[in-house]
């Protein structure tokens, strides 16, 4: 087992989301950023996920200089709540600009947009002082497969990953890939996917990954497994953890709801692969049940960070001297028990 080093967590302001869905408005008054921050620093946090308009809202209507001026105040308001700003994320799927995809749109004028926005997200994070850029690359797939190129598609996507490292010389691009939803089909549905398309750009070294448990299980894939595979290429840069129950829209559900022995394995694999020891917080992208009370708001982001703590004392308790002997001996019946009975508690 690895030596002893800790974790550090963080959430967006999106997670404290207010309960509407395609099929109904908002169960919760919508709150301030403010409010956001304040319950952040209540659970215990230590960080802020950031969209690039959660950080400046209205983004696109704004001067550089607007831009700046209030990147650079909020930053200050982190600096007095001794909060961190783990990485911002260019939100774009909003915009009828992109419609039809952003980097991979069919329109070169959609295309163009998408790397001029993002270069002024790369400009709000530096300013917020990360280094780091999540790519969640919404619309960048298709609903009909005869309306776009696959290979293409990865041809543009490279030529925008090349722009963003070329904008800035320190910026770490960190790809979250999803295989569906709100597309049909994504161009980076899994991990493997966004490792692959980083070693196509001029500087593979600082494109790497976020691993969303979610996105994972909608793959049909392990979510531990991703883990450990981004790890092998030490391109797993950040954590998206959460929960999902089967294949159907994408549940963000609080970590380890639907599966606790595949959250088990998820922050045992974090913890044998001595994940954040590089400065990598583990992010939980929930979100609160619709019919979650205003007064129940913050729930599941407590209890993910709970959760994901027993799970580490169960991790670190785990009998591996006698799984290694199952193991040696083949008696993979006797292990699975062994598993089970640990999670249960005897
Ligand atoms: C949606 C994604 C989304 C991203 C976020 C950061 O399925 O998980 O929540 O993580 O927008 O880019
Ligand atoms: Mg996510």
């Amino acid at each position: 087992m690895p030596k002893e080093h800790s974790f550090k967590f963080s959430f967006g302001p999106w997670n404290l989301s207010e309960g509407a869905d395609p099929y109904g408005p908002p169960t919760r008054p919508i709150q301030t950023f403010d409010w956001k921050l304040a319950q952040l620093k209540k659970l215990g946090y230590d960080a802020m996920m950031f969209h690039d308009d959660d950080a400046v809202p209205d983004l696109d209507n704004k001067s550089a200089a607007q831009v700046r001026g209030e990147a650079k105040a909020l930053k200050k308001k982190l600096d007095d709540a001794g909060v961190a700003a783990e990485m911002v994320a260019p939100r774009l799927w909003f915009s009828p600009m992109t419609i039809d995809g952003a980097y991979t749109s069919n329109c070169p004028k959609a295309r163009a947009y998408a790397i001029e926005r993002t270069k002024r997200c790369i400009d709000i994070a530096r300013l917020l002082d990360t280094e780091l850029m999540v790519l969640w690359l919404a619309r960048d797939g298709t609903y009909l497969r005869e309306s776009k190129s696959c290979k293409r598609s990865v041809e543009y996507l490279v030529e925008a990953l090349d722009a963003m490292l070329g904008h800035d010389k320190k910026i770490r691009i960190a790809i979250e890939p999803k295989p569906n939803e709100p597309m049909d089909h994504a161009y980076i549905p899994t991990i493997g996917h966004a490792v692959a398309v980083a070693h196509l750009t001029r500087d593979p070294k600082r494109v790497g990954c976020v691993m969303e448990s979610a996105h994972s299980i909608l793959a049909g894939l392990d979510p531990a497994d991703e883990i450990d595979f981004a790890m092998a290429f030490g391109k797993l840069w950040s954590l998206h953890l959460n929960d999902q129950n089967g294949l159907k829209f994408d549940q963000d559900k609080p970590f380890g709801s639907n599966n606790l022995r595949g959250a088990f394995n998820q922050v045992r694999a974090l913890w044998r692969n001595r994940y954040g020891s590089g400065g990598e917080y583990v992010a939980f992208d929930v979100h609160p049940f619709r019919s979650t009370k205003p007064e129940h708001w913050t729930a599941h982001l407590d209890n993910s960070r709970r959760t994901f703590l027993r799970l580490l004392e169960k991790v670190k308790s785990f009998d591996e001297a006698a799984a290694q002997k199952l193991i040696a001996d083949r008696d993979y019946q006797a292990l699975d028990q062994m598993v089970l009975e640990h999670l249960m508690g005897k």
